[in-house]
């Protein structure tokens, strides 16, 4: 049975640091607002985070250096701000809150982005999305005083994309029937899991737009880039995508459980394995954005029985090193409890947040690959 036609829509708060700032401050509206990540080496050392849209009519873009920024944006009345994560954070849950509202399943993503899926809300009817979208901006620009823009199309790669077509306040609804035609044109580098240097990769093969990498041969894709990776591609440039808006519970977990090639308790081997889980459990929370905060192994030994630990960091984290010690300091624990040889093991996350850090470090983690 084929599935029914879903509605996904993304919704991504416009210039949100600075957008945020001059809430605080409805003065900075007509200015050139550039919010920035001070290192404090000299007085004007460190990045831009972002700017709004005065600004960017300067040159001045998120990752920008700071000084830069300063001299794009000379004999200007621009004003510059240090990032103020409680206070962004703050005004996202508000919204976050008022969004859900609004969806049959709610999917955070980062501070500033979230999916809806809306199917049941608009009757599987494209046609009537238009009028909720309006009913939510209107709700949040009054609760809030925020404006987003949104991309709405029959599953959440589409409406990713689609967010991004058109911004401030924007609005891109790509029907089912036209989704081929509205990536077709795209840079390649549109589609999510194709940093620089596969897209440099795919430009050596005259694969520039998705329209050429839905058309490239998906066996040869399969023999460059192995067989998850191409048939991935291959799907994501056809417009394909079943990925469910997951709704993340407090008590929700990721985790992944195999069967060891043969029982054993030597540590070495069960790392290589535990490390293979590992990095599908790392690739699941980087593709949510997510940080999480615990940390667990279970083992099946080879009387069945079943042993676990867990540990519970201080903060956030998405960071695989850390996520690979912990593992492998709670099997070292794990083995010293028992004398039997292990069977099966499984790695689980949990705890998961949205914490500042967790965003900056899977930003460079889709950066670069
Ligand atoms: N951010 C950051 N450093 C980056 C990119 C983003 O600190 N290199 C922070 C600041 C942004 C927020 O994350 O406000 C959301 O990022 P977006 O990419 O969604 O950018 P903006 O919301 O700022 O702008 P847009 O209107 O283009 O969505
Ligand atoms: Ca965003
Ligand atoms: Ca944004």
């Amino acid at each position: 049975m084929p599935s029914p036609t879903r509605v996904i829509m993304l919704v991504d708060l416009d210039y949100f640091f600075a957008q945020c700032e001059e809430l605080r401050n409805p003065a900075l509206k007509d200015k050139p607002v550039v919010v920035g990540v001070y290192s404090g080496r000299t007085e004007d050392s460190g990045a831009v985070s972002t700017a709004n849209y005065v600004a960017r009519k300067f040159g001045v873009k998120s990752g920008l250096p700071l000084y830069l920024a300063k001299k794009r944006l000379e004999g200007t009345d621009a004003v510059f701000l240090p990032v103020d994560t409680a206070f962004y954070e703050q005004i996202s849950n508000k919204i976050m809150e008022t969004l859900r509202g609004y969806a049959d399943a709610f999917e955070q993503v980062g501070i500033d982005e979230a999916y809806l899926d809306v199917t049941r809300k608009v009757d599987g009817d494209f046609d009537a999305v238009k009028e909720l979208v309006q009913k939510m901006k209107s709700d949040i620009k009054n609760k809030v005083g925020v404006t987003f823009s949104v991309g709405v199309g029959p599953n959440k790669l589409v409406a990713k994309i689609a967010a991004d077509r058109q911004k401030p306040d924007g609005l891109t609804i790509v029907k089912p029937e036209d989704v081929q035609r509205f990536l077709s044109s795209l840079p390649v580098d549109q589609l999510i899991g194709v940093g620089r240097k596969t897209a440099a990769k795919m430009g050596e093969l005259g694969i520039r737009t998705i329209g050429d990498l839905a058309r490239y041969d998906v066996q040869r894709l399969v023999v460059i880039f192995g067989k998850k990776l191409g048939i991935y591609f291959h799907n994501a440039a056809n417009g394909i995508d079943n990925e469910p808006v997951h709704e993340l519970g407090e008590t929700e977990s990721i985790s992944r459980i195999a069967t060891l090639k043969e029982d054993t308790r030597d540590l070495a081997r069960i790392m290589e394995k535990a490390n293979q889980l590992i990095e599908e459990i790392h690739r699941d929370a980087a593709k949510r954005r997510i940080g999480f905060r615990q940390i667990s192994i279970i083992a099946v030994m080879i009387d069945l029985s079943a042993k676990s630990r867990s540990r519970t960091l201080e903060t956030a984290t998405n960071n695989i090193a850390v996520l690979k010690r912990t593992v492998q300091e709670l099997f070292e624990k794990l083995l010293s409890t028992s004398h039997l040889e292990i069977r099966r093991i499984g790695v689980k996350i949990a705890h998961f947040s949205w914490n500042e850090a967790a965003q900056q470090r899977l930003t460079s983690f889709f950066n670069n690959n």
